[in-house]
């Protein structure tokens, strides 16, 4: 080897350490920046919000939620038993309730608030569903309800930037009983504000004036006596998943 070529070598290996370094160098940044930006999402169910939405949506895909039409089987009304099961009356035995007086209240994004009458409610067309309603516990039947779908209601009530949170929060007007829902599931087409069953207005018991059916969940989801409707891009209390079940509920 010459003197000439020994120094070139030199050279050489000068370039590519300090080259090296300043690859290390980029890498420890890019690492630290990809940290801050994950640390300064919401922080949401002690994961961040970008990891969340990505269990969702596959909660979502496991659920059965994104079939081919996306929607839950339904049956001819003939089909609909005519005792419906009465399952859990969380949030139905306060004696002052008023179901003359009653009106569901909305919190919209900006804190106004709207009361909704039953009367506002069935302006909008009445949708029907027949399907198998399931409860967790292990039964199921094949029920008939009547309503507005909750896509009706949100166009009605200029609902648009609402339903760009994460949730939707229902309780019954006493608060014992609540549920927290997805949004995807609450704007599911299949989705009412239910007012009717088998034809005719709730029972007190079913959740007169004014309940929740949602076909793509379990029954816990199905919240008897709306009171309260708010929306968050956190998860609201539920009552079950309080209790051990699970949030997402979706069959
Ligand atoms: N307010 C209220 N809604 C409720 C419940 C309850 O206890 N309170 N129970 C849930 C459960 S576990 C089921 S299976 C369904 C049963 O609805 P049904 O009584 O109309 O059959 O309602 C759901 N909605
Ligand atoms: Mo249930």
């Amino acid at each position: 080897m010459t003197m000439k070529e020994k120094v070139l070598t030199e050279k050489q290996i000068l370039t590519k350490s300090l080259f090296a370094f300043a690859v290390f160098i980029i890498g420890i940044c890019a690492a630290y920046f990809i940290w801050k930006g994950l640390r300064s999402q919401e922080k949401e169910a002690g994961t961040t919000k970008i990891l969340r939405k990505s269990y969702l949506a596959n909660e979502a895909i496991f659920s059965g939620l994104f079939n081919e039409k996306g929607l839950v089987k339904t049956y001819p009304v003939a089909e609909a038993v005519k005792a419906v099961r009465v399952n859990g009356n969380l949030g139905l035995t306060d004696a002052s309730f008023d179901p003359v007086a009653w009106k569901m209240k909305v919190v919209k994004a900006g804190g106004d608030t709207l009361f909704i009458s039953i009367d506002d409610i069935k302006k909008l067309p009445k949708t029907e569903i027949v399907f198998d309603f399931k409860c967790i516990e292990g039964w199921s039947q094949r029920t008939w309800w009547g309503g507005v779908t909750f896509a009706d209601f949100v166009k009605q009530n200029r609902l648009e930037n609402e339903v760009q949170k994460t949730y939707a929060s229902l309780s019954t007007p006493d608060k014992k009983y609540y549920v927290g829902i997805d949004m995807p599931s609450m704007i599911q087409p299949q989705t009412l504000l239910c007012y009717e069953m088998n034809g005719k207005p709730l029972p007190m018991n079913q959740g007169y004036p004014l309940r929740l059916i949602i076909p793509v969940k379990y029954g816990i989801k199905h919240l008897k006596r709306i009171g309260t409707l708010y929306f968050s891009d956190t998860r609201p209390p539920d009552y079950w998943a309080e209790r051990g079940y699970d949030y997402y509920s979706g069959h």
